[in-house]
């Protein structure tokens, strides 16, 4: 019998099996004791081309069951995030379906309420959209904050319109962007209206090391409190085909990883992880392996800015 109690004790789910969390993370709506909540925003209506990135959370979910199976942490992080912080997955907000605006209003307000309890947030989405009514929320916090943009599209369209190609241009035009501080890194797509945010291009940055790429990040944000937000069409579609508007010509997840890891130190105050559109994906759930492993690093750069 005592035994089987301590098999029970120690039973835990493999990689396979059970409820999925964001990196088995648990599910809680406790803001009390969280210090970094994780938030599934599973919205597409803002995509241009493919639909499909409200499923986006569950897949990342779904895949981060392997990358967040070690009780040593993320590889190659030589820590666990929970020997530091305590970090909940706080489930999605999707309260929106026939009402699009609705989601406006609901992602505000839920991550109103995360930051108002000193809690930092992590975001997947949904399509690229979501980090607008997330930026509003954050800039409320903390003030105009350094952009850190990953994409191959610079979503800075002057349209009146609110899709997933105009939020950055309402971002500026709101002033919720310290221009002087914002970089875009990995764009591969024409867009004149760059508001003179810094671009590092696809073609630019195929003749950089990463370490190359994370300098220039750094020297460009500095001091300055940051959002980070990582479209996956940044990577190209041989690792990311899995999204809405995939752009060849990309770098690589581990690229993508060692830039990542190289701006470690930066006060990163939040971020996000959008655009996987798990339907697109040839075999295997490859675009949201992906996303759950940056994603991953995304929270280890935001527990790291929490330390600073
Ligand atoms: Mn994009």
């Amino acid at each position: 019998m005592a035994q089987d109690d301590e098999m029970l004790n120690n039973w835990w789910d493999e990689a396979y099996s059970g409820p999925i969390s964001f990196m088995r993370f648990p599910m809680s709506k406790d803001l009390q004791k969280a210090d970094i909540a994780i938030l599934g925003v599973p919205y597409d209506m803002g995509t241009t081309n493919r639909p499909g990135a409200r499923f986006g959370p569950r897949a990342m979910r779904e895949q981060s069951t392997l990358t967040g199976e070690y009780e040593y942490g993320l590889w190659p992080w030589d820590y666990h995030i929970a020997e530091h912080h305590t970090v909940i997955d706080y489930g999605d907000i999707c309260n929106f379906a026939g009402y699009p605006e609705r989601m406006v209003t609901e992602l505000e307000s839920a991550a109103d309420t995360i930051l108002e309890n000193d809690t930092a947030c992590f975001a997947m989405g949904g399509d690229h959209f979501v980090s607008l009514p997330l930026l509003r929320s954050h800039v409320k916090k903390h003030g105009s904050l350094a952009l850190i943009h990953f994409d191959a599209h610079t979503d800075t369209w002057i349209d009146e319109n609110y899709t997933h190609g105009t939020m950055f241009y309402h971002a500026v035009k709101e002033g919720l962007i310290d221009i002087e501080h914002s970089i875009q890194i990995g764009i591969r797509t024409p867009n004149p209206n760059t508001h003179d945010i810094e671009i590092i291009y696809a073609t630019e940055l195929d003749e950089m090391k990463a370490h190359e790429v994370s300098e220039r990040i750094v020297k460009r944000v500095g001091n300055k409190k940051a959002y980070l937000t990582f479209d996956i069409d940044f990577l190209d579609p041989a690792y990311a085909p899995g999204t809405g508007t995939p752009v060849s010509g990309g770098p690589s997840v581990m690229t993508g990883r060692k830039i990542l890891k190289g701006v470690a130190g930066l006060s990163i105050v939040g971020g996000d992880l959008v655009e996987i559109a798990p339907a697109y994906d040839p075999i295997g759930g490859i675009t949201a392996v992906a996303g759950a492993t940056l994603g991953g690093d995304i929270l280890y750069l935001i527990s790291e800015a929490l330390r600073k």
